[in-house]
């Protein structure tokens, strides 16, 4: 049955598309789902430029936009599918309101791949009893799943079956034994992957086992944003993006960047606003 989730617009007043009952089954399922060509053309060219700006010439950018979600690549913070899917799997809704998420930014990186470039190395899955500092936990009720840590890979080019896109082990966020030395081969039959054009999301639970692979398409790099949420009162990664560009973002996308402690009662006492000193403390990547 579907709940209403808050907020129900994201940072640029579009409206939020709640998860359909089938994405929120297959989610559940396998830990992973693929969300398909959710950027046209018109607004993947300027992420596209600013990305390959971001890696190669940072200087050349203007301070507010020297961060992997400034500039145009802040649409992908809350894009309205993606925060729809957000909403479901990790939003603490006691911390959510019309004006605030429920979840937060964690870190992320960029990566430009070329044919050869290799980041196979499965890691995680098989947590299932994690406590919840470890953030890579995944629980669930009936009718309602909490997936902790949750990564966001946008594919801001095309990638074929084949090419090399991530890695991922469905089902492994609630396997109760090791997995077997066989999935230390890229070859076994029990990764799946996915195929997509440019502008797609994929978005997976870090309790899930997962690995980068080897990127073979001698035509066209692999150029993606590997982006981590977490609920408000956590985080796992070191990161947080300079003040200049969260003070360039609207006010509810600004809500992702809040510091990271709960409370209770009423604002300021309960953490559901953002201002300058309740921020995380800029921390550059890497
Ligand atoms: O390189 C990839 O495709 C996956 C990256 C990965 O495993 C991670 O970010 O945890």
């Amino acid at each position: 049955m579907d709940r209403q989730l808050l907020p129900t617009t994201n940072g640029d007043g579009q409206p939020i598309i709640p998860m359909s009952e089938e994405q929120k089954y297959l989610f559940d399922l396998k830990g992973w789902i693929a969300l398909p060509g959710l950027l046209d053309q018109e607004q993947l060219e300027p992420v596209r430029r600013h990305q390959m700006k971001f890696l190669y010439q940072r200087d050349s950018l203007p301070p507010e936009e020297r961060d992997n979600h400034g500039g145009p690549s802040q649409i992908l913070l809350d894009h309205p599918v993606v925060a729809g899917v957000l909403n479901e799997i990790i939003s603490h809704q006691a911390l959510a309101s019309e004006d605030c998420y429920g979840f937060r930014f964690d870190h992320t990186y960029s990566s430009h791949r070329q044919t050869g470039h290799d980041n196979f190395s499965p890691h995680g899955g098989g947590g299932f009893f994690n406590f919840s500092g470890n953030s890579h936990i995944y629980q669930m009720q009936k009718g309602q799943i909490h997936a902790g840590l949750i990564r966001v890979v946008w594919e801001l080019n095309e990638v074929e079956a084949g090419d090399g896109g991530t890695l991922l082990l469905s089902g492994s966020h609630k396997a109760a034994f090791p997995r077997p030395q066989s999935l230390s081969e890229r070859e076994s039959p029990l990764w799946e992957t996915y195929a997509c054009p440019a502008g797609s999301a994929v978005i997976f639970t870090e309790a899930l086992c997962h690995s980068g692979t080897k990127w073979v398409n001698p035509d066209r790099d692999r150029l993606s944003l590997f982006t981590c949420y977490n609920t408000v009162n956590a985080k796992w990664g070191k990161a947080c993006p300079p003040p200049e560009v969260i003070q360039s973002l609207p006010a509810k996308r600004q809500s992702l960047f809040r510091g990271v402690w709960h409370g209770m009662t009423e604002v300021p006492q309960i953490n559901k606003y953002y201002d300058e000193a309740n921020t995380g403390r800029f921390t550059p990547t890497g």
